[in-house]
């Protein structure tokens, strides 16, 4: 009877420790950002690497060759005078810093930073030798601080609000030598933050049904304190994600996300950029439509050897891209994350 009474009571203890466990689904896919909240008192530290490679030239939804880039007509001259150069590739490693805090359970306080490290290979035209150069940057980027706020907080579903600022503590004076200058500003991607103060709003949904999950989140940013020292702003960012997560295991999940990513026109531009010399230079070059599809997979540690510890991967890939102008497209992206 003891015994009985014992193993009853050692499994509703078990079903109480399983209940309090973490699971792997308890955040989404880990490119996006602000996608849970937390309990009182509850601190979380993440750090994640995106790597991001460009090669292709597009213009609108078709690429582009270089030589045709080079034929094209610049922002500068009227539609009559070409580029002197074209990008041939573009590679960005973003490592992203994050911290959440909850002071209450109606308020999670969210800070991001990163450090960005970008090469980029350029190819001359032909009558300058028509030879490749690369020039390189990095540096800390804009830091965001957001509040998140719950609106709904079942079992079932779940959503929050956010809203935000971004500091411009980025650099956009980053310069490198070219064969063109010993000391040349580099184009628009190149440099590391906006220059500007920037508000952003989003809003998360989350519904579970057992061992799926169905979350939501839309996104919108704006630039607030008009141009930048350098003259020009970057258009408003409007996303939308959508996902869904399977938990194979308490300790494993994967996901699948389509991500519709919007960025405005340029207003203004940076007078130190030669718009002849490279449509990464030219400001009628920004602003776009994407359609990405994200496949990740988020994994909890329970061995009491770093305890709670989460790994999470996702590879990003772009189905469908429509670019103001001439731009670098990226072939792929890859977001490698690590939380606790
Ligand atoms: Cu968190």
């Amino acid at each position: 009877m003891i015994i009985l009474l014992i193993i009853i009571a050692s499994f509703s203890f078990k079903s109480l420790l399983a209940h309090e466990k973490i699971l792997a689904d308890s955040h989404g896919p880990i490119s996006i950002m602000g996608d849970h909240v937390h309990k009182k008192n509850e601190c979380m530290f993440s750090y994640r690497l995106m790597k991001m490679e460009m090669k292709n030239l597009f213009q609108g939804n078709n690429k582009i060759s270089k030589v045709r880039t080079m034929s094209s007509p610049n922002g500068a001259s009227n539609s009559s005078g070409t580029y002197m150069n074209a990008p041939h590739s573009m590679s960005m490693d973003m490592h992203m810093f994050g911290a959440m805090y909850a002071p209450s359970d109606h308020i999670t306080l969210m800070l991001m930073g990163s450090f960005n490290n970008k090469e980029m290979t350029t190819q001359r035209m032909p009558m300058a030798g028509g030879k490749n150069f690369d020039v390189n940057s990095s540096g800390f980027g804009d830091i965001r601080l957001s509040f998140l706020s719950k609106i709904q907080d079942s079992k079932k579903w779940k959503n929050h609000i956010g809203l935000g600022i971004s500091f411009p503590t980025g650099s956009i004076n980053e310069r490198d030598v070219t064969p063109m200058s010993s000391d040349a500003r580099l184009g628009y991607a190149m440099q590391n933050g906006t220059g500007t103060y920037d508000g952003f709003f989003l809003i998360n949904n989350l519904n579970e049904f057992g061992k799926l999950k169905v979350g939501e989140q839309f996104f919108f940013k704006l630039p607030v304190s008009g141009k930048n020292d350098y003259g020009y702003k970057y258009g408003e960012d409007i996303g939308l994600n959508l996902w869904v997560s399977y938990r194979f295991f308490e300790y494993l999940s994967g996901s699948l996300k389509i991500n519709y990513q919007y960025k405005g026109e340029m207003e203004g531009f940076d007078t130190e950029m030669n718009k002849r010399m490279n449509p990464a230079m030219d400001s009628k070059n920004q602003g776009f439509n994407k359609v990405n599809l994200g496949l990740g997979l988020n994994f909890i540690n329970y061995s009491n050897y770093l305890k709670n510890n989460r790994i999470a991967l996702e590879l990003i890939i772009p189905v469908y891209r429509d670019y103001n102008g001439i731009q670098m497209a990226d072939s792929f992206s890859f977001v490698v994350g690590w939380q606790y």
